[in-house]
């Protein structure tokens, strides 16, 4: 114990970190079927038809569209979950995580 914890003039706010977050990122490509892109997206980000379409349109217009934004564990696990039920029907379908500035 230090001197300062007991000096009872002395408040000491703890310090807490936020855990840091990290995005989903889903990559465009030439191959996967844009209805299986809108199905992979409300199944495993539990997005609706029309948010899951703009994600889908989004990514294929511009390359890549953050999905949504997670603790790491949370990120990682939903995009390899996502990128595996895509390999497993064939398709070439990305998902990625980078952290949040
Ligand atoms: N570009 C794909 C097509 O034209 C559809 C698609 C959209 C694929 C978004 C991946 O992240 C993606 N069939």
């Amino acid at each position: 114990m230090r001197a300062s914890d007991t000096d009872l003039g002395t408040i000491v706010a703890p310090k807490v970190e936020r855990p840091r977050l990290y995005k989903v990122i889903l990559i465009n490509d030439d191959f996967t079927p844009r209805d299986f892109v809108v199905f992979i997206l409300k199944a495993e980000f539990r997005m609706n038809e029309e948010h899951a379409r703009q994600v889908m349109l989004t990514a294929h217009r511009r390359g890549a569209c953050v999905v949504a934004v997670y603790p790491q564990d949370v990120a990682e696990t939903k995009a390899t979950r996502a990128t595996e039920a895509a390999r497993k029907k064939g398709y070439p379908l990305l998902f990625t995580t980078e952290p949040e500035e």
